[in-house]
């Protein structure tokens, strides 16, 4: 499920089909109660509130008077002209006349047979999840950058890809049928239908004829087909693993469903349950999957997080004999997995996991009933709460000894959560000296403490802290076992260990991953069938031939979970009877589904071929398209995602369906974007406004929002304006409903206009930090905007129509001109080509504010000005291009180019003759204004004692070869110009 920003919470309650939400959302904030304090009333500034009733008239008139709501009239036209007024440009008029003109001549669809010469660029957004929220302003960030991308390739002679779909299966859909009894396949049609017109309304140049999702049949065919291939070279397996069983609610949860160990819904205790499931073998991927990191194109810090997903690491398993109470060896063995095996004469004890296969069978009788109580407790944690380094470590003895091999030593094995059973053996062998968790374990019950390395002259207290790092080893020497380690340093040590290990079989050298193989089954309906069937009388799991995909998922209208823990799809008795085709024995469909996170995995390459009925994708199309070049989402995605994808991908390389080895080039995270900025104050228990920096921790204050105008900044603080002594706290939250402070699109569609959103999300500041909502902000870009507007078309004249053609447009640009526009171009295509796209419209301001000062605007520096902008606000662009007489779109006309000769910073010595004589030289840019040149000349140390306090009568000025000055003999006194 990507670029799902919502939280699934939100999602149990989907709203209304859009206008009537928006009237619900809009007349519940004007009748919202105070929330913390009166104070926060007025949280929302006097003007958002003027345009959120004017929203709500508008939609009131749409929707007609059905709430009972009273239109009043008035109020209405009022709001009009307020918005008429405001309107700084046509915008409204503009970008949806473009939009259609792109949807009527298909402007942006990549055919299917393309030339191939030419380059290609593949960009991709992380296609979302259409919850019932509808679109949010994290997602345009992402989709703008994208589409700016994609609009400067195309306009580069790029072959451009650049589609969407949806990754429309999962959990809140179900949950809402649970609820409502709405079909899921309604709910996400619905939501689906929104979200492509929210996008549409922002202007995206997404090839909508390459639109897919998930959930359709003739796409799930294809991830029914990967798993086929999976379970054919043994990638994919079935085996008994611990899910989140809620037995008050009968039902297997998702991890995300279960907080702090009980139902997300109602509260229920949760217990880990043994279930057969389908699990990918991604363990056998895992050096891959970490070697060819190093060549990609990623943030560092997404490589970075894989690694330590994948967790490779290096060291040895060991073996303990379990001793009995007499000391004597018994036939069965501990296995530990170390990576420390130079510390083995520190080992004190061993740990077992508390679901170690062993336990039952070593515990005491003594120590059982303890030890089965101490079991199930463990069972209701999750492995993150177990392994937390702060909580407190608990564990129990089991009655029972191993020997150390290395020193004869009879050590206690006792079990303990903090060791997990999926992890190496689910065994450890501790040494509290040299580990933090085994130290804090060994000083709760009172277990030696031995030190075996030691920092290099230093003097360590073993029994304070455990000594983690590397050294010299100490006690490392025994009789009994010939082996002497004493004053080699850990790691030659370490290898001496696994030597030995070796050399008397009591170990092995080993590799381990914290990776483990992919749970790739939920007890769910709402995802793909897994086409496997299993024959009646013997049981045996048999793939349904390929030739019947796609296994559709059959209609259900009762989805409530079975209380068996039988996946719902078990209800569809017909379905689920079935017939092995090859035996013709009665059998039975499996009834688990794909988790969501598959449909994900591959969906890049159906968009290279998106109808293909025949394969997964046309090989020569995959050829040409792989791999994607660039990929934006939200970091979130840094591991699952984008690892799964990297597995299957690799699978498919493996058989040939893929031509590269990984599938996304370069990955782009965008930034969080937080809610606008919210400023507070602290009031005392008497009511008295109190400065942030004189807060005492033990008084309890209460917190008030303080409205943006009457906060001004104060150094590197905000204070109040009546009141600068009162410091004041600035936050920024993430956007949620609770709090009040999301924004929504839509509204800022309607009263900037698309093309002004594109822009201030790319202006917010640089595109991979997080960055704060600011409604002044969107109003600066609009204004920039609206500059353009005026400059190349007009003003509107007093009937509010806009006239054309007020700038006179005539002329050949001057070499200042030149100058101006070069640098921009050279900026604004080096700024998008290293997705800087905030400093690229930076450079873009520059020019209009340069461009302003001109007299004459001619029209060659104005077409190449629009192109420029055209990749951010395409809609303006595309209307001021057809304004200046071009009749068809510009959405493939070549990118301006940067002449390198106008980005020379070319000077010249000017010779300077005043009243005819060379009295000196200036050194000039070779474009230098006349102003300019004067101005130079007057601080020139030799040229200003014949210039100052002189009046001048003319200037003679050659561009880059003379400057002239008459003075006025007859008037001499102070006078310049
Ligand atoms: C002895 C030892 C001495 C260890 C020492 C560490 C420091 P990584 O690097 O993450 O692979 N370990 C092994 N299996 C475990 C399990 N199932 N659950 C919890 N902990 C487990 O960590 C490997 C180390 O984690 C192993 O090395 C083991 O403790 C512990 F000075 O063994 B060590």
């Amino acid at each position: 499920m990507l670029a799902q920003i919502q939280t699934s919470t939100q999602l149990h309650f989907l709203p209304p089909p859009p206008l009537l939400r928006r009237r619900i959302s809009i007349s519940s904030a004007r009748h919202r109660p105070p929330l913390l304090h009166h104070h926060q009333k007025f949280s929302t500034s006097s003007r958002s509130l003027r345009l959120t009733n004017c929203i709500n008239l508008r939609i009131n008139d749409k929707a007609g008077s059905a709430s009972g709501d009273v239109v009043d009239e008035e109020k209405e036209n009022a709001c009009k002209q307020e918005k008429q007024v405001k309107r700084a440009y046509p915008f409204h008029e503009i970008e949806p006349k473009w939009q259609r003109y792109w949807e009527n001549n298909k402007t942006f669809h990549t055919p299917d047979e393309i030339d191939t010469a030419k380059p290609k660029f593949y960009v991709l957004d992380m296609f979302p999840y259409p919850s019932g929220a509808g679109l949010h302003v994290g997602h345009p960030l992402g989709y703008t950058a994208t589409d700016i991308l994609a609009r400067l390739k195309r306009m580069q002679g790029f072959n451009v890809l650049h589609p969407m779909g949806w990754d429309a299966f999962g959990l809140p859909a179900e949950q809402y049928a649970i609820e409502t009894g709405t079909h899921p396949k309604i709910t996400t049609l619905r939501n689906i239908n929104r979200f492509r017109s929210q996008l549409k309304s922002l202007g995206f140049s997404y090839d909508w004829d390459r639109e897919i999702s998930t959930t359709e049949p003739e796409y799930y065919k294809w991830t029914q087909w990967i798993f086929l291939q999976l379970l054919k070279r043994g990638l994919a397996y079935q085996a008994e693993v611990p899910v989140n069983w809620c037995p008050a609610l009968g039902t297997v949860l998702a991890n995300e469903e279960v907080i702090d160990g009980v139902s997300e819904r109602g509260g229920h205790p949760v217990i880990r349950k043994p279930m057969r499931q389908w699990m990918l073998k991604i363990t056998a991927y895992a050096d891959r999957l970490l070697e060819d990191l190093d060549d990609l194109d990623w943030p560092e810090s997404v490589k970075e997080m894989q690694r330590n997903w994948i967790g490779r690491s290096e060291g040895a398993e060991l073996e303990f004999c379990l001793v009995d109470t007499n000391g004597l060896e018994r036939d069965n063995k501990i296995i530990v997995y170390t990576t420390r095996p130079d510390t083995i004469f520190g080992a004190t004890y061993l740990v077992v996991a508390p679901e170690h296969v062993l336990l039952s069978s070593i515990v005491s009788d003594a120590q059982r009933k303890q030890v089965e109580e101490y079991k199930e407790i463990a069972s209701r944690k999750s492995d993150l709460e177990r392994t937390e380094l702060q909580k407190e470590k608990t564990g129990v003895f089991t009655g029972c000894y191993a020997r150390n091999a290395a020193n004869g030593k009879n050590i206690p094995i006792w079990v303990a959560d903090y060791v997990l059973g999926s992890y190496g053996t689910g065994a450890i062998m501790a040494v509290p000296a040299h580990d933090t968790r085994d130290h804090e374990f060994s000083l709760k019950y009172s277990i030696p403490i031995c030190g075996v390395v030691t920092p290099d002259n230093v003097n360590f207290s073993y029994f304070e802290k455990a000594y983690t790092g590397e050294g010299t080893m100490i006690n490392s020497s025994s009789s009994i076992s010939g082996l002497d380690i004493n004053g080699l340093s850990s790691k030659e040590a370490a290898l001496r260990v696994i030597e030995w290990l070796e050399k008397t079989a009591n170990g092995i050298k080993k590799v381990n991953y914290k990776l483990r193989d992919w749970l790739f089954a939920r007890q769910r309906y709402w995802g793909e069938p897994i086409p496997v069937i299993f024959v009646d009388d013997t049981g045996e799991g048999i793939p349904i031939p390929e030739a019947e995909l796609p296994l559709a998922l059959p209609e259900l209208d009762e989805f409530t979970p079975t209380g068996t823990g039988e996946p719902p799809l078990s209800k569809a008795l017909s379905w689920v009877k079935t017939i092995d085709p090859l035996s013709g024995k009665p059998a039975r469909r499996e009834t688990n589904t794909m988790p969501q996170w598959a449909g994900s995995c591959w969906y890049y390459l159906r968009f290279m071929d998106p109808k293909n009925s025949k394969e997964l994708v046309d090989k020569e199309k995959e050829m040409y398209w792989s791999p994607v070049d660039v990929y934006v989402g939200g970091a979130e995605h840094a591991v699952l995602h984008l690892l799964y994808a990297r597995f299957w991908h690799k699978v498919l390389y493996d058989i040939g369906v893929v031509s590269t080895k990984e599938p996304f080039k370069c990955v782009i995270n965008q930034g969080i974007i937080l809610g606008e900025v919210q400023y507070m104050a602290y009031r005392d228990p008497d009511g008295n406004l109190i400065s942030a920096d004189s807060v005492d921790a033990i008084i309890e204050y209460s917190q008030e929002r303080i409205a943006d105008e009457k906060v001004m900044k104060s150094g590197d603080s905000f204070v109040l304006k009546d009141n600068p002594n009162i410091r004041l706290i600035a936050r920024a939250h993430k956007m949620s409903k609770s709090r009040g402070n999301v924004i929504n699109p839509d509204d800022v569609v309607l009263e900037y206009g698309a093309d002004s959103l594109r822009l201030y999300e790319m202006f917010m500041g640089p595109f991979r930090d997080s960055k704060t909502w600011s409604t002044s902000g969107i109003e600066g870009v609009h204004r920039f905007l609206a500059r353009v507007w005026r400059l190349i078309v007009g003003s509107p004249s007093p009937d509010g129509k806009f006239k054309d053609g007020t700038v006179n447009l005539d002329g050949k640009p001057s070499v200042e001109q030149l100058r101006c526009l070069h640098r921009c171009i050279d900026k604004v295509t080096e700024e998008i080509e290293g997705t800087r796209f905030n400093t690229g419209i930076s450079a873009m301001m520059e020019f209009i504010n340069a461009a302003y000062k001109w007299d004459k605007l001619p029209k060659s520096i104005v077409e190449t000005f629009v192109l420029l902008l055209s990749p951010y606000a395409p809609h303006v662009a595309e209307e001021l291009w057809s304004r200046l007489g071009h009749s068809t779109s510009l959405a493939y006309e070549p990118f301006p180019k940067a002449n390198p000769t106008y980005l020379k910073e070319s000077t010249v010595v000017l010779p300077v003759q005043i009243n005819g004589k060379t009295r000196g030289t200036i050194q000039v840019e070779e474009a230098c204004t006349e102003e300019d040149a004067f101005r130079l000349a007057s601080l020139d140390s030799k040229l200003s004692k014949f210039l100052a306090g002189k009046s001048i009568k003319k200037r003679i000025y050659v561009p880059g070869k003379i400057l002239n000055v008459i003075l006025d003999t007859q008037n001499i006194e102070v006078g310049q110009r």
